[in-house]
């Protein structure tokens, strides 16, 4: 049985370390959210804004009385053929997960809203390996700086996220 504790401990200690490579939440279009858009190239120049990696997460915002999210092949988003959908997400908000690095496509499968432009496209990168690739157990590497001006480390910087984990998993520790 004890080694079946560890085991649980040191799975929660990593999951809490993958944890750290955070995913993103993308609201799709913004506060218009998912609708027939006053530009037919709204939604891919709202994708062009964004840098999507694996793991990251679509919310379709939208009205599920005359919309909806269906994913789809290159093929059927180019043609606006909504007749064969991986699958159609009904109702809002939905969660879409970019669990892998590629292409998406969607479209909206009522009819005429993808020919007037309620479609995305989104091409998704591998998640950078972030903090793990740091050995487990030890500080990261201080930056060199020059002269004795400490770097600033802000929360929000890569170090500060690192350091933030590694403390995170180091408590998660003691409680096992
Ligand atoms: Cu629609």
């Amino acid at each position: 049985m004890a080694s079946a504790k560890i085991t649980a401990c040191m799975l929660a200690v990593v999951v809490t370390f993958l944890s750290g490579a955070e995913a993103t939440n993308y609201t799709v279009g913004g506060s218009g959210g998912w609708k027939i858009p006053s530009s037919a190239s709204a939604y891919s120049d709202w994708a062009s804004q964004h840098a999507f990696e694996a793991g990251d997460v679509l919310v379709f915002d939208f009205d599920s009385s005359t919309n909806n999210v269906a994913d789809v092949t290159k093929e059927d988003y180019d043609a606006c053929n909504a007749d064969s959908p991986f699958t159609v997400l009904s109702t809002s908000p939905a969660y879409y997960s970019l669990d892998t690095a590629g292409d998406y496509y969607f479209l909206c499968t009522a009819t005429g809203h993808c020919s007037q432009g309620q479609k995305l496209a989104i091409a998704v990168a591998e998640a950078p390996s972030g903090p793990t690739s740091s050995p487990p157990g030890s500080l990261p590497p201080p930056s060199p700086t020059t002269g004795a001006t400490a770097s600033p480390t802000s929360v929000g910087s890569p170090l500060g996220v690192a350091r933030l984990v590694l403390f995170m998993s180091i408590f998660l520790g003691l409680l096992c």
